[in-house]
């Protein structure tokens, strides 16, 4: 079975672990932790990030975009469709969740890694903007939730996952329609809500 190198908060981990549950593909889970630097991770991924696919004949796959496409031809499409138009508009809202997350993460570290005295509020305000921005955007035209759903829309859950988790009580005012979104989502897909990020 192949295996995920992963981590509980990491939202790129939990749109992976819903696209996998989601396709029906089994995985094993295996927790790691990025500061170690574990030998599994590096060899696996020299950026030492997660997740990282190991698939069963040694090949490994990252990242989170790479892992998506790739259960998606496994799955034979279950998590993108076959029309260029709604592919290309899965991709691109896969793209701007997983492009929230990227901002939110460097929020993170800044905050996480540098003393106090040396955390750069223009950068901070900087991310925060690009965040503001895509999720009014989001809020403005939530995504469809249909029964069949794509990685886009699983992406999307993750990334409002990690926020709740990370800025929670920040980003929800004025994001009523966001925030029934993923209600809404929880509702419909409760197999998924163990892998939303916590
Ligand atoms: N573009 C990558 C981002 C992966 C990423 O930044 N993962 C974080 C955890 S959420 C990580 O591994 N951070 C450790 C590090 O940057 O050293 C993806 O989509 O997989």
């Amino acid at each position: 079975m192949p295996k995920l190198l992963y981590a509980s908060t990491s939202p790129y981990s939990s749109k992976v672990r819903m696209a996998a549950a989601y396709a029906g593909i089994a995985i094993d889970l295996v927790p790691v932790k990025t500061e170690d630097k574990p030998a599994e991770l590096i060899s696996a991924n020299p950026l030492g990030k997660i997740p990282v696919l190991v698939l069963e004949d040694g090949r490994t796959i990252h990242d989170s975009r790479a892992i998506t496409q790739h259960l998606n031809r496994l799955s034979k499409n279950v998590l993108f469709p076959r029309n260029p138009d709604k592919r290309l508009e899965a991709e691109v809202l896969e793209a701007l969740a997983d492009g929230i997350c990227d901002c939110a993460l460097s929020m993170v570290y800044e905050r996480r890694t540098r003393p106090d005295a040396m955390v750069y509020q223009p950068w901070l305000d900087r991310q925060w903007a690009k965040i503001t921005a895509a999720l009014d955007l989001l809020n403005a035209n939530p995504p469809k939730l249909p029964k069949k759903i794509t990685a886009g829309q699983l992406a999307l859950r993750a990334t409002l996952g990690y926020l709740a988790l990370r800025f929670g009580g920040q980003w929800e005012k004025g994001r009523g329609r966001l925030t029934r979104w993923a209600a809404r989502f929880d509702e419909k897909f409760p197999e998924l809500k163990g892998c939303v990020p916590g």
